[in-house]
């Protein structure tokens, strides 16, 4: 019996992002607070009750759901009944080829497809790039007067955690944020000089934060900064206890400075290490996700689907190593991209 760990703000919340992802098939076994308040259901799939993921609507079991989603998921609209892959003809049959060339799933292309109004003058691919846009949820983080937003970006090693913050940091830069870098990854062996050297050639801060230095807004220097960009080791236990302590800490000092945790996802993990990096990583209280590498695989649709399932938004993408050019704002137009491309333009 494989266990899903579904990751919700409330009960409510948990119960619809298990039914979306698993359908009318999912039994939840368990349940548990995670530190942040939130909830983690654990959830097994009845195979003979399964159908395709929630066309109607909220988990039976919510009593109220709350309307307000981050994210709008195709099935969150009623959709045609979708013509099956035998009976496509045209345009529809090529725009489904071109989403199962980038990895796309059965039921994501059929309710894609099932956009389509042939009444429309609307070009199909249009209607079905809108509907793809539509089914994501884009992170934003609104500048603030007054407030520092610490940035953090957590995952597993190698993911592309350090690169990220930095083609981040080039960004702000350019666009003349005031900045600094802080690192809880002052461990490893030339991980905290990688840092350095990026920043000083940015003209920016970089600050090491060892295991004892308690994390605060003084230690990090939020003061006169817009945004504070935290690195971290890739050790879910260090990292999430320390983000933790970090957010308890922000909170009880009046509230200047706020943190926002981001898991950096590789479009090349398979679903398993996705689950993995989830379920290691999904207690903090995600503000969103970063996909990286997307230029290491023609099939990006899978981490995509993944992380619309479960309803995490999306800030950034990164299509490459260049730390100028490949990091790109999340778009509706590039998730469309991604399906019927399976690259960014
Ligand atoms: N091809 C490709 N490589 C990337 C991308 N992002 C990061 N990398 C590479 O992945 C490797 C690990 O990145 P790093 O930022 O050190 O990962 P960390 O351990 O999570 O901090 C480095 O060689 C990066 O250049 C990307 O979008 N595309
Ligand atoms: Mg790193």
């Amino acid at each position: 019996m494989q266990i899903h760990r579904i990751r919700g703000n409330d009960m409510n919340d948990a119960l619809r992002r298990a039914k979306r992802a698993h359908g009318d098939g999912a039994v939840v076994i368990g349940h548990e607070r995670t530190s942040d308040g939130g909830i983690t259901l654990a959830v097994t799939v009845d195979r003979t009750r399964r159908e395709a993921p929630a066309e109607e609507g909220p988990a039976k079991p919510a009593r109220t759901p709350k309307p307000a989603e981050v994210v709008r998921h195709p099935s969150a609209t009623a959709v045609k009944p979708a013509k099956t892959s035998g009976e496509r003809t045209g345009v529809a049959r090529e725009l489904a080829d071109r989403m199962a060339a980038a990895g796309a799933s059965a039921a994501w292309i059929d309710r894609c497809l099932g956009a389509i109004d042939d009444e429309s003058e609307e070009h199909p691919i249009d209607q079905v790039g809108r509907k793809i846009g539509e089914s994501f949820g884009v992170a934003r983080m609104p500048r603030t007067a007054g407030l520092t937003r610490v940035l953090a970006l957590v995952g597993p090693t190698g993911c592309g955690k350090t690169t990220g913050l930095i083609k981040i940091g080039a960004r702000l830069v350019r666009g003349g944020h005031p900045l600094r870098f802080a690192s809880l990854d002052s461990r490893r062996v030339g991980a905290v000089e990688q840092l350095e050297a990026y920043a000083a050639a940015l003209r920016v801060e970089a600050r090491a934060l060892t295991d004892d230095t308690p994390l605060d807004a003084e230690t990090l220097g939020t003061r006169g900064c817009e945004v504070v960009l935290l690195d971290t080791t890739g050790r879910p236990e260090a990292d999430c206890a320390r983000l933790v302590e970090l957010r308890r800490n922000l909170e009880a000092s009046g509230g200047e400075a706020e943190l926002a945790t981001f898991l950096v996802l590789p479009a090349t993990l398979e679903r398993a290490a996705l689950q993995s990096a989830i379920s290691r990583f999904g207690d903090l209280r995600l503000a969103g996700c970063v996909i990286t590498k997307l230029d290491e695989t023609p099939e990006p649709a899978h981490v995509l689907e993944y992380v619309a399932d479960l309803g995490l938004p999306i800030a950034f993408l990164s299509d490459g190593r260049d730390l100028g050019r490949s990091l790109h704002r999340a778009t509706p137009e590039a998730f469309a991209d991604l399906f019927l491309r399976g690259k960014l333009s």
